[in-house]
């Protein structure tokens, strides 16, 4: 694979950045934007002044309270966030046709094709967080990198404001060799845990312990052994509609939704309008992500790549187990795509994979049944349409 161009912005302290250019008044205070003192809740964001007294997204309001009772409280305002957040992509877009949104603050922009070489990525990041500052009066950071997630480190590198660059797996491994695992992509909290109860805290006891990973965690434990060396082979992958490079679904609920079978008829229902668009298209796909925005407008998307496919029922498995691994909560927004295109019609499956398959079949009966269900009864609040 020809080595990646990456960029990844990421706006400082979004919520209260937009607050705080807004109200002149709250120039100098440290601000917490999320519940209120007197209400039950959770901090967004606060402004970079309030984190100083240790205040950070999701902590406890109460807590934020106990630790800065001085700083100016607010609740969030997200129709003026997506306004200003769609005036940040207008930006960006500029620089790149390839431009995946993560949430309302935060994009990749892969600028392989149009730029020779790392330092005018460099430049091209100074220009566009000007431009961002000049325009909209918001800082950005932007990091530069080889591969996603060292585009993604360099961002949260200098905050805020920050410009930085890893330009190659050297760099990378140098970097967070003595980082917590936590650092790596695709190691979140339960991952996390699991790896400490095995003694593994930083990136080195990876290096350290990788036969033993590989063993306990399997194809996991091969993941996050290869991006601790730097092998992150992920793509930016535009989420749109129409792009050639994904095919995807998403649906905005009515209400914010918790329970987890709702969530996955959902998913079962986007995943066969995707499966039918990719149909349509004579097309298989190597990578399905997820999309999830919570109510609190956080959003995060997760994807994983495999065996190409191309029914509804092998999307859907993709796309529950990867929401089976995030955090728990009120949903407000889901999605499911499909990319990194299989162009051959036709794969050679190895032994493994037709045992796995025969495997798989009972499974994709029931999720087929649960399908017809759904869409024979129309239980089900999605629209209709593609
Ligand atoms: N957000 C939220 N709940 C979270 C995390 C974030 O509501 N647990 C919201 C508020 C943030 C916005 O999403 O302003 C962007 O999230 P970031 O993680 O990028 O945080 P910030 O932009 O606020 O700060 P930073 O400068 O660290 O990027
Ligand atoms: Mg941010």
């Amino acid at each position: 694979m020809r080595e990646q161009l990456i960029l990844h912005i990421d706006m400082d302290a979004f919520y209260a950045a937009v607050e705080m250019r807004d109200d002149p008044r709250l120039k100098d205070k440290a601000l917490v934007i999320g519940a209120l003192p007197s209400e039950r809740g959770v901090v967004a964001t606060c402004n970079y002044k309030a984190r100083k007294y240790g205040i950070r997204s999701a902590m406890n309001i109460k807590e934020a309270y106990n630790r800065c009772p001085g700083a100016v409280y607010m609740h969030p305002n997200f129709t003026k966030y997506r306004k200003v957040s769609a005036e940040l992509y207008r930006i960006w877009s500029d620089y790149s046709d390839c431009i995946e949104r993560i949430s309302l603050d935060e994009a990749y922009l892969d600028v392989s094709e149009k730029l020779a070489d790392f330092g005018e990525a460099m430049e091209l990041a100074r220009q566009i967080q000007s431009r961002t500052l000049r325009e909209l009066r918001l800082g950005c950071s932007v990091g530069v990198g080889y591969s996603l997630m060292s585009a993604k480190l360099s961002s949260e590198e200098k905050k805020p404001l920050g410009l930085f660059g890893i330009r190659n797996r050297q760099e990378l491994q140098e970097l967070i060799i003595d980082r917590p695992v936590s650092v790596l992509h695709g190691v979140g909290r339960r991952t996390e845990a699991k790896l400490h109860s095995l003694g593994i805290h930083t990136v080195r006891d990876i290096y350290t312990f990788e036969a033993n990973l590989l063993q306990i965690f399997k194809k996991q434990g091969e993941y996050i052994v290869r991006m601790a060396k730097g092998l992150d082979e992920r793509q930016v992958l535009p989420y749109d509609e129409n792009g050639a490079k994904s095919i995807g679904r998403e649906h905005t609920f009515q209400e914010d939704v918790i329970d987890i079978d709702y969530l996955k008829d959902s998913l079962l229902l986007l995943s066969h309008e995707v499966a039918q668009k990719l149909q349509k298209k004579q097309k298989r796909a190597k990578t399905v992500s997820l999309k999830v925005s919570y109510a609190n407008m956080h959003t995060i998307t997760r994807a994983k790549s495999g065996r190409a496919c191309e029914r509804t029922s092998e999307i859907y498995k993709i796309a529950s187990k990867l929401l089976d691994n995030i955090e728990h909560g009120a949903i407000r927004l889901i999605g499911v795509s499909v990319s990194n295109f299989d162009e051959e019609g036709f794969v050679q499956l190895s032994l493994s994979d037709l045992q796995e398959k025969r495997e798989e079949e009972s499974e994709d009966a029931a999720i087929e049944k649960r399908l017809e269900d759904l869409l024979i009864k129309n239980s089900h609040t999605l629209p209709k349409k593609v």
